[in-house]
């Protein structure tokens, strides 16, 4: 047998059995081939194939469960430190130190100073003894329905005449020693009157003048303690008072000091004044 038909009618047969259908009557075979199981005829009973178990029951794997996600843990956070709390017991007491009794000096015995009084009559009970005037005016009067001294029964009256000046002087004593002059002061009591009726017409000063007007010149000559203009009089007595220490112990004025009440009117309706009770007390130290 040749290979080539043989394979022609195996290719036929293959196609038969494929497709179903017989295609012998077409196409001759010259040989057909049988296989050599037909040729050497069916076997009396096929040979018992081996049954096949049933396929064991597919166990699909396990679903792959992803690991959850990694998760940072927290930062770790130190826990904060207790707060100590702060001691409450009582500070131990500090005992106070006894302060040391000072004892106190006994004061020391200050000796009086000793005090005079340099006006002569200054109560004018003995009608200008102790007294110089300068102008006409001046004059001691005694108690009346128009005036009431208030020390003993009498002062004096400074009356000057219009458009004239008036003084009532002391005597003079020379410069007192400053270093012993503890104080000096002047006090004394005045009553004005006046019929004037315009300002700064009249008035009066009261002052510690040089005794030597001629030795000075000027302000340099005058220490003013009191200067009343007519309108600025208070009826009744009043009593004033001024230390006048440095005036008394000036040593420029070298013929002295003296006191002095001067008053001036102008040319109508005249002011007048009452003096009483003049006092310069001079206390010296110890
Ligand atoms: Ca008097
Ligand atoms: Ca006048």
């Amino acid at each position: 047998m040749h290979v080539r038909p043989l394979l022609a009618t195996c290719l036929a047969c293959a196609v038969a059995l494929v497709t179903g259908r017989v295609a012998f009557a077409d196409e001759p075979l010259a040989e057909v081939y049988i296989p050599f199981a037909l040729r050497d005829g069916f076997p009396e009973s096929p040979a018992p194939v081996a049954t096949a178990g049933p396929l064991p029951t597919y166990t699909p794997p396990p679903t792959y469960t992803p690991l959850p996600t990694y998760t940072a843990l927290p930062t770790y956070t130190a826990l904060p430190t207790e707060a100590r709390p702060t001691s409450t017991r009582t500070p131990t007491r500090t005992r106070t130190p006894t302060p040391t009794r000072t004892r106190t000096p006994a004061p020391t015995v200050k000796p009086s100073p000793a005090c005079s009084e340099l006006i002569e009559d200054g109560s004018f009970e003995g009608e200008l003894k102790a007294w110089t005037t300068l102008g006409k005016g001046v004059t001691v009067v005694r108690r009346d329905q128009f005036v009431s001294p208030p020390d003993g029964e009498w002062a004096a009256r400074i009356w000057p005449d219009d458009s004239k000046s008036a003084f009532l002087m002391h005597k003079a004593y020379a410069a007192l020693d400053p270093a012993r002059i503890e104080s000096a002061t002047l006090s004394y009591q005045i009553d004005g009157h006046t019929l004037e009726t315009l300002d700064s017409r009249d008035s009066i000063l009261v002052g510690i003048w040089s005794a030597d007007l001629d030795a000075c010149e000027g302000a340099a000559c005058t220490d003013t303690y009191e200067y009343v203009r007519n309108q600025d009089i208070e009826r009744g007595w009043k009593t004033r008072s001024f230390d006048i220490t440095k005036s008394v112990t000036k040593a420029s004025w070298t013929g002295g000091w003296q006191l002095i009440f001067g008053a001036s009117n102008d040319v109508s309706n005249s002011t007048w004044w009452y003096v009483d009770a003049v006092s310069i007390r001079v206390c010296t130290r110890p």
